[in-house]
């Protein structure tokens, strides 16, 4: 038997040996399945004999294939080392170039001299780019490890030298190559953006997840596609790297596979210095129910490990914590022997014929081509579950001094020495200078590298990573085909939630693009009223239904189904992201334009994921983001950490996100219908953010003309009832009512006439006039052309009193439009449990309060008196001395 246990030193040593001769010995001639089965039953007894074994989720610090169970390598590892070590020489070269002309412009270098071989024996032999005429795998690179992504495309042919020379220098010369994998900067090139720590993580899994949805309900045909991440050990102590893990295995991922970068560092330094962090994550994957495959010693150790008769090799590799394993790499040979196998003169006795030289080379398993060719054959070949793959390398491998020093990361100009050293023993033929100068090498096209790398490709059906967008084939339902929201609920109390309920169920039954819209819902289905669309298209669940729900027998039963339609996620809206991200891009990855709903707690979206939206963005996702419960007043009862008063403000801030917030289910059916055809059919490059409310009132049928200013922004809703206005009021979602309340409210005490407007986005009218100005800052010459917001609202005179159930900020994005005459009405400050009466009064959103703002307005402008004014704010109930909102 090859693999030798440690002895636990506080038992009866004879007896131990023993009882593992007589195992070994069973393994020998019985096999492991047999072995394991007298172990299992073992273990069953002793539990039935009330013995408590500790549950164990390690298993011995060494690999996982042991080295009798590899299978030879299959490429011609000299060319490969030659291919890794242009590849690295280039990275570098890159990196130490660009900082030397420009001090500071960063890039970094030890990531990727730690996961070169991890990414090389995937490039040669592993990533496929195709499989037939279907996409490939997907792979989320390291962000930190670009560079090396970079180089390889250098070596293909696909990038050029100029590139290099443009690396972080994306904005003066052409072509530039970007910091890190961002979609959005280099739409050919990266798919997905993963430098964020912890996104690449969660999105790889619901991924995977989405791969076997698209396949379960026939949109794509099933393929070995595999998912790649290869994640920063560093970066697994974000709670989005772990907090998945469990759905992975519960969906049976085996088109899934992690590798973790054991470097056991991070920026600062150890990941785990007073620990094991391969340990750590084998057995919260293992716990998981993952399929985990380590790889920490290379081949040089295993004929350590052969020629150790005791097994106290095998217990030494157990015993230090990770800072000292850095120290075994910093310090050299001298110090392994001395700080590692001395520790036991047996051990040191191991070693005596080894120099000090020899034992510092002595290679860990994340180096090593043979150990890694192996890890990555099991987990592809692995069935019924996702595979993590723990590979030990060292950050800043062959970087002499930077090798593993707590510095490392942050390392961009090498020295001269370390320079030439590289260059000399990975023998780079160019002149010492250009080595110091950080040049770039490309091989000759016909050289046996370059022949090699690219065939090894061509084998693999291409290069990568690669992005592409097919030809535009969509078509949006016209809006006709919303008849129904549109001719509004005759009288019926509706909100905009129901609406938009009803809009879903109607796309979901179009013939031609209801098999492409995917629900997605953190558990909020029945807080949106969605049962309906629950029955309808049934919610996706891999296995099937395997109980017969109890309430089978009502219309609404909880469907579950294999090829549901929905995605219920259950309480993760990271969680509910990473199918948002996977589907709203899935007109580039897979091929098949699927129209994303994600619908969720307002209060519980931008903020709660907002990094996970900004990756999205840069990845070019597509769909709909819907706010429900919205507003701060308009959800009653809920409370401070419930009541959203601000996405809006922060969905602001995503640069391709249009955010809305409509008032009447006819605005929202518009919006919609446009949004499919400027994503799906023009093919630009946005999402939408929509508030959705649950106050329920009458939605009235769409009036004439009012399409484009919906689109726009903003569209005078009712004019005023008799005679010009003197006041204008603006009201969004269920303050709109407010607002036309407030009209009332005027005219009939007051004498005052006032229009009323729908803003459905303040933040498209801004971004129009903001563009518009620029074009007019920039083109002095000619004709100043008019923003929208001035135009719309052309002859409407007297101040602008703004509500909204947002925060203040939000109307105030057109005060440099409307200077003097934007009065603000909003909801900063904390939410509070009460009715929407109350919160309203509290905000100072209520009708009462809007005719208050107007008549207070118009007195200091002299246009009404000032003593009446005063007195309506007492008919009004409104107490100027109450405390603000927005300090309460
Ligand atoms: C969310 C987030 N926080 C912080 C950073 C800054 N950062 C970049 S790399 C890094 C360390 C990465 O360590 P590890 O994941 O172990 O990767 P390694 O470079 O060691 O392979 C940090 C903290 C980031 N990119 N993202
Ligand atoms: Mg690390």
């Amino acid at each position: 038997m090859s693999i030798k246990l440690a002895v636990p030193a506080e038992t009866d040593f004879e007896e131990v040996a023993e009882w593992i001769e007589a195992f070994d010995q069973l393994v020998d001639e019985e096999g492991t399945s047999r072995a394991a089965n007298l172990v299992e039953a073992l273990s069953r007894r002793a539990q039935e004999a009330g013995i408590h074994l500790p549950v164990r989720l390690n298993t011995p610090f060494v690999n996982t294939i042991p080295a009798q169970e590899e299978e030879p390598y299959p490429g011609d590892r000299q060319l490969e080392r030659r291919i890794k070590s242009l590849v690295r020489w280039n990275a570098m070269a890159m990196v130490h170039r660009q900082n030397k002309k420009d001090a500071g412009i960063g890039g970094h270098i030890s990531t990727y001299s730690s996961l070169a071989t991890l990414l090389e024996v995937g490039f040669n032999h592993f990533f496929h780019a195709t499989y037939g005429d279907q996409p490939g795998d997907f792979i989320y690179f390291q962000g930190h490890a670009s560079p090396g992504v970079y180089a390889r495309a250098f070596l293909e042919g696909r990038i050029t030298e100029q590139h290099l020379q443009n690396f972080r220098h994306e904005l003066r010369d052409r072509p530039g190559l970007s910091s890190y994998p961002h979609p959005w900067l280099m739409p050919d090139f990266w798919q997905f953006p993963t430098v964020s720590m912890g996104i690449s993580p969660i999105n790889a899994i619901y991924q995977a997840r989405f791969m076997r949805y698209l396949e379960n309900r026939d949109i794509i045909v099933e393929t070995p596609r595999k998912i790649w991440a290869f994640v920063g050990d560093g970066e697994t102590d974000e709670p989005e790297s772990m907090g998945s893990l469990t759905l992975a295995s519960r969906e049976k991922l085996d088109n899934l596979i992690f590798v973790v970068n054991c470097n056991l560092q991070r920026l600062d330094g150890p990941v785990r210095g007073n620990g094991n962090i391969i340990n750590e994550l084998e057995a919260a994957f293992r716990g998981a129910g993952w399929n985990v495959i380590k790889v920490i010693w290379g081949e040089d150790w295993d004929h350590l490990i052969a020629r150790d008769k005791s097994g106290l090799l095998l217990k030494r590799m157990e015993e230090d914590v990770d800072g000292e394993r850095q120290n075994f790499i910093v310090k050299g040979g001298a110090y392994i022997r001395k700080a590692f196998f001395g520790k036991y003169p047996e051990l040191l006795k191991l070693v005596a014929d080894m120099s000090d030289d020899a034992l510092a080379r002595l290679r860990l398993g994340g180096h090593d081509p043979l150990k890694i060719f192996n890890a990555y054959k099991r987990a592809v070949e692995y069935k019924g579950g996702p595979t993590v793959i723990l590979a030990r390398t060292v950050k800043g491998y062959g970087l002499g001094s930077a090798e593993a020093r707590n510095a490392t990361h942050q390392e961009k100009k090498l020295s001269d020495e370390t320079l030439a050293v590289f260059r000399a023993r990975v023998d780079i033929p160019i002149p010492e200078q250009a080595a110091h100068d950080g040049a770039p090498y490309l091989p000759p096209e016909d050289s046996p590298e370059i022949a090699y790398l690219k065939e090894r490709r061509r084998q693999l059906g291409g290069y990568m990573p690669s992005r592409k967008v097919p030809a535009v084939d969509f078509e949006p339902p016209p809006l006709e085909y919303f008849s129904e929201p549109l001719a509004g609920s005759k009288g019926r109390a509706v909100s905009t939630t129901m609406g938009f309920v009803n809009i879903l169920r109607h796309l979901l039954k179009h013939p031609k693009i209801g098999r492409l819209i995917v629900p997605i819902i953190p558990d909020e289905a029945r807080t949106f009223g969605m049962e309906s669309i629950i029955r309808q298209v049934g919610i996706y669940a891999s296995q099937g239904q395997l109980y017969r729900p109890h309430d089978q027998d009502m219309l609404l039963y909880y469907r579950e189904e294999k090829d549901g339609q929905i995605l219920e996620e259950g309480i993760t809206e990271a969680g509910s992201m990473g199918s948002f991200t996977a589907a709203g891009t899935a007109y580039s990855n897979y091929q098949v334009p699927m129209i994303p709903f994600f619908s969720y707690y307002s209060m519980f979206g931008f903020q709660r994921v907002g990094d996970l939206i900004w990756a999205f963005a840069d990845a070019r996702g597509k769909g709909f983001l819907l706010g429900g419960t919205a507003g701060r007043t308009t959800l009653a009862g809920e409370g401070l950490q419930h009541q959203d008063g601000h996405s809006l403000v922060l969905s602001s801030t995503v640069p391709t996100c249009a955010s809305y917030d409509p008032a009447f289910v006819y605005e929202m059916a518009v919006i919609i219908q446009d949004g499919m055809r400027r994503m799906y059919q023009q093919g630009e490059d946005l999402f939408y953010y929509i508030t959705m409310y649950n106050e329920g009132y009458a939605m009235p049928s769409m009036p004439e003309n009012c399409r484009e200013g919906i689109l726009r922004g903003l569209y005078k809703y009712q004019a005023a009832a008799s005679g010009k206005a003197s006041v204008q009021l603006f009201g969004s979602g269920p303050i709109l009512n407010e607002a036309l309340r407030a009209q009332g409210i005027l005219a009939q005490k007051f004498g005052v006439q006032a229009d009323v407007w729908s803003v459905t986005s303040y933040n498209q009218l801004r971004r129009e006039a903001l563009a518009t100005e620029r074009w007019n800052r920039l083109h002095v010459s000619e004709p100043e052309k008019r923003p929208y917001i001035l135009t719309a609202l052309e002859g409407a005179e007297g101040p602008i009193i703004a509500a909204t159930d947002y925060m203040k900020v939000v109307p105030d994005q057109l005060a440099p439009w409307l200077p003097g005459r934007l009065v603000t009405l909003g909801t900063d400050g904390f939410g509070r449990s009460d009715n929407r009466e109350f919160l309203r009064r509290h905000f100072e959103v209520n009708a009462e309060s809007i005719a208050a703002a107007a008549l207070s307005r118009l007195a200091r402008e002299g246009n009404f008196k000032v003593s009446r004014a005063q007195k309506a704010f007492e008919e009004l109930g409104v107490n100027a001395e109450k405390m603000d909102p927005a300090k309460a």
